[in-house]
């Protein structure tokens, strides 16, 4: 066991927000390419941006909810309602002495992380506006740069594979994760091995095996790979540390850590070594931190993972990858991996060292581009 050492988390830096009114705001981006995982293959990016608007601000958050309960219960839909008839309502028009107080009048609102996120993200922004301070100080950074790794989707081929990575590779990603499935598992990662014997690499299984697939698991162990991520069911924690004992592959942990109390489980059970930290899946940045603290108690690093988030939510995953535990790189590629155009006025780029920079702005530090908005929503509603 690592020594406990403080949260980094500084909200003490953010003072009171007033929420004058809101708006839900969904924009649809194509996908540069199809995007296939082992539960369906996306091939746009629907986000639902919740803006919130006071003393002459604009706090904006994205939800990293899909479009279909495959990668979790919620949905854009599901998160539009929860938002509009239970979570908004609470926030505006309502004085707080500050952001967590503010929170707290969502606290009764049960699951629903992904909308709940979105919200806080937007406080948060807002907030952070207000008193000059950006949202990478406020979680606790502790770096300006954070290295980047890329999702590669499955393929049509394993030869189309190959190229993508090299792709990657030489435009400078540190680490290349691989979406499997049952059937395209232990030849890709013998063939990715063979042709990149150097390169990180890993695996993400999305949930797609169960234990019974050991002797399968077991044989990826031959390959060198970072980590195995999120193999079995999503809400198997005891199949998790059943595997992790008879895996010399760390097992990382995504859909199962959906709470900062899955963590302590998941870390009490040795279900895995690693966990991708999603602030949308635990509940907000501020869960997502305690999420990392307890981790870094616990000795298991942790990476950022990412939800095909246009340049907002990708500037609250880059401000969470800068603190200290995220000592892998995550799924925080730069923009043009995913979008022809992000909604951003200045999209995030990959540096030449393969890291992007930590947006260093108040609040989420970065700006939304009002004719990229203007071409891509698809439904705007006013709240308050
Ligand atoms: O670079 O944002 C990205 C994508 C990273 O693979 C990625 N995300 O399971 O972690 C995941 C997966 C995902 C994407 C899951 C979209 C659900 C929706």
């Amino acid at each position: 066991m690592a020594e406990a050492t403080a949260s980094p988390l500084r909200l003490d830096r953010l003072g009171p927000v007033r929420v004058e009114h809101a708006a839900l705001r969904v924009v649809e981006l194509p996908l540069l390419s199809p995007f296939t995982t082992s539960f369906g293959t996306q091939t746009v990016r629907r986000a639902l941006l919740v803006e919130c608007h006071g003393d002459g601000l604009t706090g904006v958050g994205e939800c990293v909810a899909g479009l279909e309960p495959a990668y979790s219960a919620e949905t854009l839909g599901t998160a539009l309602e929860v938002l509009r008839d239970h979570l908004l309502p609470g926030v505006i028009g309502h004085s707080a002495a500050t952001v967590e107080e503010q929170l707290a009048r969502g606290a009764w609102v049960r699951g629903h992380h992904m909308a709940r996120a979105a919200l806080e993200m937007a406080l948060l922004d807002l907030a952070g506006r207000a008193a000059g301070v950006s949202l990478a100080a406020v979680l606790g950074a502790v770096t300006d740069r954070v290295a980047c790794g890329v999702s590669v989707g499955i393929q049509p081929s394993l030869d189309a594979t190959y190229t993508l990575i090299e792709g990657y590779l030489a435009a400078g990603y540190r680490r290349i994760k691989l979406k499997c499935r049952p059937g395209y598992d232990v030849e890709l990662a013998s063939g990715v091995r063979a042709r990149f014997p150097t390169a990180l690499v890993m695996l993400d299984a999305n949930s797609a095996y169960r234990l019974d697939d050991l002797p399968t698991l077991r044989r990826l162990d031959a390959f060198d790979l970072m980590m195995l991520e999120q193999p079995l069911a999503h809400d198997d924690l005891v199949d998790h540390a059943a595997l992790q004992a008879q895996l010399r592959t760390p097992v990382c942990l995504d859909e199962s850590v959906d709470s900062v109390p899955a963590a302590r489980a998941a870390i009490r059970l040795s279900a895995g070594r690693i966990v991708n930290i999603k602030a949308g899946r635990v509940g907000g940045l501020i869960r997502a931190v305690a999420v990392h603290d307890l981790c870094r108690e616990a000795g298991w690093p942790v990476w950022c993972g990412g939800m095909l988030e246009t340049g907002v939510g990708r500037a609250a995953n880059v401000a969470l990858a800068a603190l200290p535990n995220f000592t892998l790189p995550g799924d925080t590629s730069a923009s043009d991996r995913y979008f022809d155009a992000d909604i951003l006025t200045e999209p995030f780029r990959l540096q030449s060292d393969g890291t992007l920079a930590v947006p260093t702005g108040p609040g989420l530090g970065v700006e939304v581009d009002p004719a990229r908005i203007a071409a891509t929503t698809q439904h705007h509603e006013r709240i308050g």
